[in-house]
């Protein structure tokens, strides 16, 4: 501890010291009282216990059998794949190589979109760590997994309480010879606001330099000054710019003219020129039919020369439709989720894409032995988070009316049952799709999508008309999120925002037109460091400043959870939600080659002050952890 304060000090840490700044410094000597990592892990599954898991049903723990992790040789000579191609010729020869393949190719989006859009991104590090490798291993050929960003950095911290950072490092060493993408929201970064451009800049570096390949980029307005320092950062660190248009509306839907093909293809124009390696199309709702795909996709690839990466959701069940005729028009890239994990919100099934296009000479040149015994590790780990489902169990294809992202969908489900809304799930959707009406008919994503949300259920809760809101708005208290939407702080939205609302909502209050980032002041990465510092009692390294920076509360909140329970994310995945059953001894590897033994012996009633005394065997030892019963 001495060594450890000494190199965290801030006189050391600035250089300002002579040989007796050790005499005079006794804070150097003022060692934490730490509690041992047993004790803590203790603390925490005693916690689970008795208090159950924040947003799940406190239940006994189930019985759920063991994932069956396939068996992989050791490979020598080491694998090679898409990751190798990036490194040794540079994106602009991986984008000759994608121009060069006549068979589709494909993302797998288990580690990241599939597991948002259907279990509010709640899989945990621990279950990516062992399938990692025999993915790579076993499907050598993916163009790219998609495994972070999104909302998988924030819901880490927040709810996982474990560091996104670490997750990224660990699947980079798992996956050596496959291209790791993430979901970049451009100059919201992953979160849901805009950051100031260095913020973006930095994150973008350390994003890259940590082991991401390819950055999907995308504007939640489709607005291109929120993506272009994204994209220039990502070029400059030599990585894969996929700067990606989303898609809204419908383009078969000859009354509806706002997002029609000519908006896609000078959208496209522009993304090529700002220096897009390949053109995503995001189709964050599913809301792109097979027919519109063919249009759609023909159009582009007659438009731009950069490869063309498509991704929808398969809510509607038209997936598989949609992606065949996408590829028949020569689409290069297509998202899909291992078929455990896939369908409904989230992407089609890689699985069922192989076979959907047997015979066809576009076939992917994938493994599917190797898909089916990937598909059930999948089958068995997902049901560790059955309490996240949404309910639905079937195509929906009221998708193509309320267009709601598959990303939120779960999400919002969940936020319309923390405010007491889960019994008028059917008005949030309804609304939902009023909520765009009004807004001007707007691209719903992150976070623009989650504007959108806030509004519909702000006026369901409160049980508002379109008119009311008109008519009686200058009483109402908006969400800040609708508020700050309406003052440009998100960005422009296409054709500008309808003004009668604006007026109403913003009550007289600033709208910018410009850029957010251009407003706002760099972030001042040395004197947050010593911010940081101060509040936390460890070296701080760049991820985490970069996790504050993004995200101050939640990193905080993830910090003080830290200090009480240590590192969390060593525990299993039925353990870390449902605590263990009384009598059952699990062993928790803590780190390589360090396992400790955890039995559970018994409960005690609550006592006069509230608490409970849980009493376990580590390593054969009786402990025991005073828990407050929150009941
Ligand atoms: C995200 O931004 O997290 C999304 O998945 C948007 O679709
Ligand atoms: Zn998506």
């Amino acid at each position: 501890p001495f060594l450890e304060n000494l190199v965290q000090h801030k006189d050391f840490l600035s250089g300002d010291y002579n040989t007796s700044f050790i005499d005079s410094s006794p804070e150097l000597f003022v060692f934490p009282k730490r509690k041992d990592r047993g004790t803590k892990m203790l603390t925490f599954i005693g916690e689970t216990i008795v208090n159950g898991y924040p947003g799940l049903e406190k239940m006994k723990k189930p019985v759920v059998e063991t994932p069956p992790v396939p068996v992989i040789r050791k490979t020598v000579p080491p694998l090679r794949g898409t990751k190798q191609i990036l490194d040794e010729h540079g994106p602009e020869g991986l984008v000759s190589w994608v121009n060069d393949q006549k068979q589709v190719l494909l993302t797998d989006t288990t580690f990241r979109d599939a597991h948002q859009s259907l279990l509010a991104t709640r899989v945990r590090t621990h279950d990516l760590r062992k399938i990692a490798g025999p993915t790579a291993q076993m499907l050598p050929n993916l163009f790219s997994s998609e495994m972070w960003g999104g909302a998988t950095f924030d819901v880490s911290m927040r709810f996982l309480h474990e560091d996104p950072w670490d997750r990224l490092l660990l699947l980079r060493e798992k996956m050596p010879n496959i291209l790791l993408q993430m979901l970049l929201r451009a100059s919201n970064a992953v979160g849901y606001k805009n950051y100031p451009d260095n913020v973006i800049k930095e994150f973008v570096e350390k994003s890259a330099s940590a082991g991401v390949d390819v950055f999907r980029i995308f504007d939640s307005l489709n607005w291109l000054p929120g993506m272009e320092s994204a994209i220039h950062e990502v070029r400059s660190q030599k990585k894969v710019a996929e700067a990606s248009i989303c898609y809204t509306g419908d383009i078969l839907d000859k009354n509806r003219t706002k997002y029609d093909l000519a908006y896609y293809r000078k959208m496209a124009q522009s993304l090529e020129a700002s220096g897009a390696h390949i053109l995503g199309i995001k189709d964050m709702a599913g809301l792109l039919k097979p027919e519109a795909a063919y249009q759609l996709i023909t159009e582009l690839k007659n438009t731009v020369s950069i490869p063309v990466h498509l991704h929808t959701h398969d809510t509607s069940g038209n997936g598989i439709f949609t992606y065949a005729r996408a590829i028949e028009a020569g689409v290069d890239i297509v998202d899909c989720a291992i078929s455990s994990m896939a369908g409904l919100t989230s992407q089609p099934s890689l699985n069922s894409l192989y076979y959907a296009l047997k015979g066809s000479e576009r076939q992917p040149d994938i493994d599917i032995t190797a898909l089916e015994e990937i598909n059930e590790y999948w089958d068995y780990t997902r049901k560790f988070y059955q309490g996240f489902e949404s309910g639905m169990n079937a195509p929906h294809t009221e998708v193509y009316e309320h267009e709601m992202p598959g990303g939120q969908y779960s999400n919002l489900q969940q936020q319309a049952k923390a405010v007491g809304l889960g019994g008028r799930w059917n008005d949030v959707k309804k609304m939902y799709r009023r909520v765009n009406d009004m807004f001007g008919d707007v691209v719903k994503v992150t976070p623009s999508s989650k504007v959108v949300g806030d509004m519909a259920l702000y006026m369901v809760q409160n049980e508002l008309t379109e008119e009311d809101v008109m008519q009686k708005g200058n009483s109402l208290d908006f969400p800040d999120s609708v508020v700050e939407f309406f003052q440009g702080y998100l960005g422009q939205p296409y054709q500008g925002f309808p003004k009668k609302l604006q007026a109403v909502i913003l009550k007289g209050r600033e709208a910018i037109t410009n850029r957010p980032g251009e407003n706002m002041e760099d972030v001042d990465f040395r004197s947050l460091q010593e911010e940081l510092y101060k509040e936390v009692d460890r070296q701080i390294t760049s991820h985490d400043l970069l996790s504050y920076a993004l995200y101050p509360g939640v990193y905080m909140e993830f910090e003080r959870f830290r200090q009480q329970f240590g590192e969390v994310s060593v525990l299993d995945t039925p353990t870390f939600f449902y605590g263990l059953r009384l009598g059952e001894e699990i062993e928790v590897e803590i780190e390589q080659g360090k396992t400790l033994i955890v039995k559970l012996i018994s409960i005690s009633k609550p006592q006069d002050n509230g608490t409970r005394i849980v009493y376990f065997e580590l390593n054969g030892q009786p402990r025991e952890v005073n828990i407050k019963d929150n009941e």
